[in-house]
């Protein structure tokens, strides 16, 4: 398995994010890149490659063209606009308001936000489009015939939707992946989203596709972020209709339960026909995770890992969450050990 990955993720290191009513260091700082850079190292994956830039063509298939450019030029404006800290939206687009951007930076970062503990700082755009080329990157390898490949991304993806970010994610690293794919005459991809949070950025791109099947394991959103998307009634529409597959789970899930779950995710995922699984891999489901709610332990993802190798399918695996202890490291290679076998 090749592994990707881009120096270039540590230009995202925001000062703030918004927690519990305090501005407190982020959670995802690029300390989580280099603790699982060196734990998929030390596990003997060390094929670790730099990424290829491919600009925005394949991102503008599944992003709107005005909210890339709002993201590359927030900062800028942000500064321009004469404000001292890093940039957070304070007033949205709401029920009954006009979905209009707004000309002022202030209210343009509140149209594109989908939750605000995510501050824009100097560095963002560069590193979520580094990102991205790593996602981009590990599809080329797919596409030219190998089985597997780890994209190392950071900052992640899945909670960026067509014209919205958050959750610390911009641009949709597994989205622009699988666009890849598919662009290179695979018909139907599927994208498995493990992170312990719902991948509402995801669904909002795939959801009314035929081409990509999209199932989440997660948090139940009643109780758990993102809130607004993510329950088991969300199954799709148009050409994406039966093509969304939300699998919400109560707080202290173990391992022996939420693997159900994947078993019938990759059950539809194979009866789809999907070409090639993204696997959206966040190990937040870390029993230790500081944010998260679940209860998997370290050798459940070695298991897990097998259980997606089994299906015999090409794996992409794209970096999402996974806070707080070094483990992480040990998790996301023992998932990439796994899918191996
Ligand atoms: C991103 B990914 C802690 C509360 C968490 C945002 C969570 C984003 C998770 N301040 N709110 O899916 O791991
Ligand atoms: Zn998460």
């Amino acid at each position: 398995m090749r592994v990707f990955y881009s120096e270039k993720h540590k230009l995202r290191d925001a000062k703030t994010e918004l927690h519990g009513g305090l501005l407190v260091k982020p959670f995802e700082g690029p300390f989580r890149a280099e603790w699982i850079l060196a734990a998929v190292k030390d596990a003997g994956f060390t094929d670790v490659a730099a990424p290829d830039e491919h600009g925005l063509d394949t991102a503008l298939k599944v992003h709107d063209a005005g909210y890339l450019d709002f993201l590359k030029t927030c900062w800028e404006r942000w500064q321009a606009a004469g404000f001292e800290g890093e940039a957070i939206p304070t007033a949205f687009a709401y029920r009954r308001s006009r979905m209009r951007v707004p000309k002022h930076i202030d209210g343009a970062v509140g149209y594109y936000a989908n939750s605000v503990e995510t501050a824009i700082s100097g560095g963002t755009w560069e590193a979520a489009l580094s990102s991205m080329d790593v996602a981009l990157s590990g599809a080329d390898w797919l596409n030219a015939g190998n089985r597997f490949a780890f994209s190392l991304c950071r900052p992640p993806g899945h909670h960026a939707g067509i014209d919205l970010f958050g959750g610390y994610c911009f641009i949709n690293n597994a989205a622009v992946a699988a666009q890849r794919l598919l662009d290179h005459g695979a018909k139907r991809v599927a994208i498995l989203d493990v992170d312990f949070h719902h991948g509402n950025g995801t669904q909002d791109i795939t959801y009314r596709r035929g081409d990509i099947f999209f199932a989440s394991l997660h948090g139940d959103p009643a109780d758990a972020f993102p809130y607004f998307l993510g329950y088991a009634d969300e199954t799709g529409e148009g050409d994406g209709e039966g093509l969304n597959a939300n699998y919400p789970m109560p707080s202290g899930t173990p391992y022996a339960v939420w693997s159900q779950a994947l078993e019938d995710a990759l059950k539809r995922i194979t009866a789809y026909g999907a070409e090639a699984i993204v696997l959206s891999l966040g190990v937040d489901t870390f029993e230790q995770d500081p944010i998260s709610f679940f209860k998997l332990k370290t050798p459940d993802f070695l298991t897990m890992g097998e259980v997606i190798g089994r299906t015999g399918v090409p794996v992409l695996t794209v970096m999402e969450g996974g806070y707080g202890v070094p483990e992480i490291g040990l998790n996301v290679a023992n998932v990439l050990k796994g899918l191996e076998g």
